[in-house]
């Protein structure tokens, strides 16, 4: 166990310093900000990454209203979230080429399930996993993650490459959202009451990152079937 350096408030945050670097943060009841948890494992995500793109390419999909999303998607797992004129909904099978999605790789399990353990998540097995891909000025307005069954699953998030600024809302629309800010390797375990509260990624901004380049990558873990 890693022990407890320090203790800071931030806002309505509390910080934990903890002696190999990494903070944990909680932002609201059920919200856990594991600061640099997985920027260890950075490289060995994105190589994962470019092996499913390979496989299942990143797409603009469409909304159900008909607009372009700016942020790119692709899945692995036995459950890959899409949007099109039909809706959203999780589908087996990537609609562009048929095949069904790239399985889920081993770091990606591990690193979603020891994540899921330390917020107070144990045993959380992601049926799927979400990868955003952002270029510079790419955004994900304000929704709420609802498209899955059993909503006492938490949903897990890791960042990586160009650091975003997190909209963090609440439980209604008009919540006005914080911003938090995210950098390569933060993970954030979105569980209990924070788990359908409003959020989104303001414009990304112009960088070089040396993992990813000029782009952010997200990856979303849900237990959604
Ligand atoms: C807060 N992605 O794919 S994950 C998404 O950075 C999505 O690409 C963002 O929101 C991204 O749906 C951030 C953070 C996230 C995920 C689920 C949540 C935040 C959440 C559920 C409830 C509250
Ligand atoms: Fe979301």
């Amino acid at each position: 166990m890693s022990k407890v350096l320090g203790n800071k408030i931030l806002g309505a945050a509390t910080l934990d310093l903890f002696s190999g670097g990494e903070a944990e943060e909680r932002l609201a009841e059920g919200a856990m900000l594991l600061r640099g948890f997985a920027v260890d494992d950075a490289p060995a995500l994105m190589r994962s990454i470019a092996e499913i793109e390979r496989m299942a390419a990143f797409r603009h999909m469409m909304t159900p209203g008909g607009r372009r999303m700016s942020v790119a998607m692709t899945n692995c797992g036995v459950a890959g979230w899409v949007t099109d004129r039909q809706g959203y909904r999780y589908e087996a099978c990537d609609p562009d080429s048929g095949n069904p999605w790239p399985a889920m790789p081993d770091i990606f399990n591990d690193l979603a399930a020891r994540a899921a353990a330390k917020a107070g998540f144990a045993g959380f097995l992601p049926d799927g996993c979400l990868i955003n891909r952002y270029d510079s000025g790419a955004q994900l307005t304000l929704h709420q993650d609802k498209d899955e069954r059993d909503f006492a699953m938490p949903i897990v998030s890791v960042s990586l490459g160009l650091p975003a600024t997190f909209l963090f809302g609440g439980a209604q629309r008009r919540d006005r959202p914080r911003r938090v800010a995210l950098e390569s390797g933060d993970v954030v375990v979105w569980g209990g009451p924070a788990r359908l509260f409003f959020h989104g990624v303001a414009r990304l901004a112009e960088g070089a990152h040396e993992v990813t380049g000029s782009r952010r990558y997200n990856l979303t873990f849900r237990k959604a079937l």
